[in-house]
Order: C-alpha cells, then sequence, then structure tokens
C-alpha cells in the first residue's frame, strides 16, 4: 500500500563542521534520482526545494567552543518551521543534509507532533558532544545531545521547547566512534547503543528486530529515523566529511530499511553528510537513495 503524501525538504547547510561540500548534498541527491525513485511508492511527492542559507560569513568565536552558533541556531529554526508544516498537512517529512547539525531543526519540527518519540541515529558517531566536552567545536558532533535539551540554550531551544526527546527513547546503531564525554553520557542517560561490535555479534536482524521491540514497548507514538551516512562503511559510502573505517555495509544498511518498512514505525527521515566532493562519481547519494526506497517499502518482485 502507497503511504500518501511526501516532502522531500532540502537543508542544504555545511555550518556544523568544517569540510565544504556538504552543503551540496541534497543537490546530490536529487541528482541521483530520489524524486523518480519514490514516486511509485508515493501518492504524491511534494519536492519543496532547499532551505535557503545564503552564503553567510563563517563565525569563529575561539570563546565559546561552538563554531556558527547563531547561524546554525537561525537557519534550524527555518527548518523546524517546514517540516511542522509538512507535517501539519499530513505528509512524510524526508530532509536532505546537509550536515547532521540540521538534525536540530528537523527534531524540533517532528518532536512536538508527539508525545512520545522514538529515534533512530543510524550512526558512526553518537553526535553526544557538549561545548565542554567537544574536541572540535563542530557542532555536528552535538545534536543527539541537544535534543535531549543538553547543550547551548540557542540550540536546546530550537522550535520554542526542550527537550525533544528522552534519552530512553534513542537507539543509535553504528556506532564505532565515541568520545570520553559521550561515552559517560550514554552511560549517565541510559541510551541504548548497537555499537559494530553488537551488530557483528548479533548479525542486523537481531539488531533490528530488537530495535524495533524496543521502541514498541517505550510505547514510542512516531519514530524519527535519522541516518548519517558515515554510519555506513567508507567503501559503501565513501562521500561523508568524517568517515570511520569498520561500518555498516550497504547490504546491511539495505535489510534494515527494509526492516523498517515492514515495521512500518518510521514516521519522519533525515539523510545526512552526503558529501558528494569527496564522493566517487555520486556513490554516496546513490546509496542514499537506495536505502530510501527500502526504507518506503519498495519491492524487487
Ligand atoms: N565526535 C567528533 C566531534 O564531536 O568532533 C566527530 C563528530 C562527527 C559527527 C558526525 C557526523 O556524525
Ligand atoms: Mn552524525
Ligand atoms: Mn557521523
Ligand atoms: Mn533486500
Amino acid at each position: 500500500m502507497n503511504r500518501q503524501k511526501l516532502s522531500i525538504i532540502g537543508m542544504p547547510m555545511d555550518l556544523g563542521q568544517m569540510r565544504r561540500g556538504v552543503d551540496m548534498g541534497p543537490s546530490a541527491i536529487r541528482y541521483a534520482g530520489v524524486n523518480e525513485r519514490l514516486k511509485c511508492l508515493f501518492e504524491e511527492i511534494h519536492d519543496q526545494g532547499d532551505i535557503a542559507i545564503g552564503r553567510p560569513e563563517v563565525q569563529i568565536d575561539p570563546t565559546s567552543n561552538l563554531r556558527n552558533l547563531d547561524l546554525i541556531a537561525e537557519k534550524t529554526e527555518k527548518l523546524a518551521e517546514e517540516v511542522d508544516k509538512a507535517i501539519e498537512a499530513g505528509s512524510f517529512p524526508l530532509v536532505l543534509g546537509g550536515d547532521h547539525s540540521i538534525a536540530i531543526g528537523t527534531l524540533a519540527g517532528v518532536s512536538k507532533h508527539y508525545k512520545n518519540l522514538g529515534v533512530i541515529w543510524y550512526d558512526a558517531h553518537g553526535d553526544l558532544n557538549t561545548a565542554e566536552t567537544s574536541p572540535s567545536g563542530n557542532i555536528h558532533g552535538m545534536p543527539l545531545a541537544v535534543s535531549i535539551g543538553i547543550g547551548h540554550p540557542l540550540l536546546t531551544n530550537v522550535g520554542g521547547y526542550a527537550p525533544k526527546v528522552k534519552p530512553e527513547n534513542i537507539v543509535i546503531i553504528g556506532a564505532r566512534s565515541l568520545d570520553e564525554g559521550e561515552r559517560e553520557l550514554i552511560k549517565e542517560k541510559g541510551i541504548k547503543v548497537y555499537t559494530m561490535h553488537e551488530i557483528d555479534r548479533l548479525g542486523m536482524t537481531k539488531v533490528m528486530d530488537e530495535t524495533i521491540t524496543y521502541l514498541k514497548e517505550r510505547n514510542a507514538d512516531g519514530v524519527h529515523l535519522s541516518l548519517d551516512l558515515d554510519g555506513l562503511d567508507p567503501h559503501d559510502a565513501p562521500g561523508v566529511g568524517t568517515p570511520v573505517i569498520g561500518g555498516i555495509s550497504y547490504r546491511e544498511s539495505h535489510l534494515a530499511m527494509e526492516m523498517l518498512a515492514e515495521a512500518q514505525i518510521i514516521t519522519s527521515a533525515e539523510f545526512v553528510e552526503v558529501n558528494p566532493i569527496l564522493d566517487d562519481k555520486n556513490k554516496t547519494a546513490t546509496v542514499a537513495v537506495a536505502l530510501m526506497g527500502s526504507l518506503f517499502g519498495e519491492k524487487l518482485l
């Protein structure tokens, strides 16, 4: 059965990290054929184009350890409004990044529609840093902390409320690069994490079965999928700014998306960190589009 309406929202923002090119992620994903691939899976697709980011002056404030703080707060606020409107209009919001700091806006737009939102964070990283724990000052390493209400108030209050999600409603899948402060926060807040060790040991089928059961048992009334392409192995997704070897394969990711489609639990999604400048012939955007096909129920036969 086809879902009804899909809203595609491009968020061409690269301010959450220092490598240029991730602002071209939405273009690369469109070029890889996202509209064509998904059109038979929805009654209607509205490609809303991109949120205007412009060419802002990069802010370097050595005192705060939060690069581009004001700009990211301002731009993610706009994304939150667009995501909110799409849901109001009965559409499934699909956000194309952009670096992972855009999740601050996506979650701000999504979460107000759910009392008990679940989040699947598919990523090599935890994205649980704060200004105090971050080794880089890059806000793309912080959006999950921000969404549980930990971080600079300009970020945690995007959308006008905080927090966006309860730590115990989060499942991180694919982690293999966690900073010390992130490990502490995971333990302190009881965030569920499937590192690459568990994926190797249990297999992706069990990891996804357990994830789906866990979120159902938590009575999640919606589930947001935040898929960072660097969750995949760089062999399969080379066009990312912070690649980490030893990641999830394309086949495992494809299976994970199919299991989410079968479970019918995902109510919003974003695909982030696609950087065509660092890519090999748009491979990473092509992988992203193929995974979207599986997520939305594409069948081979
Ligand atoms: N943990 C490192 C930092 O905070 O700087 C690296 C973060 C990369 C974050 C990305 C894309 O998922
Ligand atoms: Mn990330
Ligand atoms: Mn990552
Ligand atoms: Mn398959």
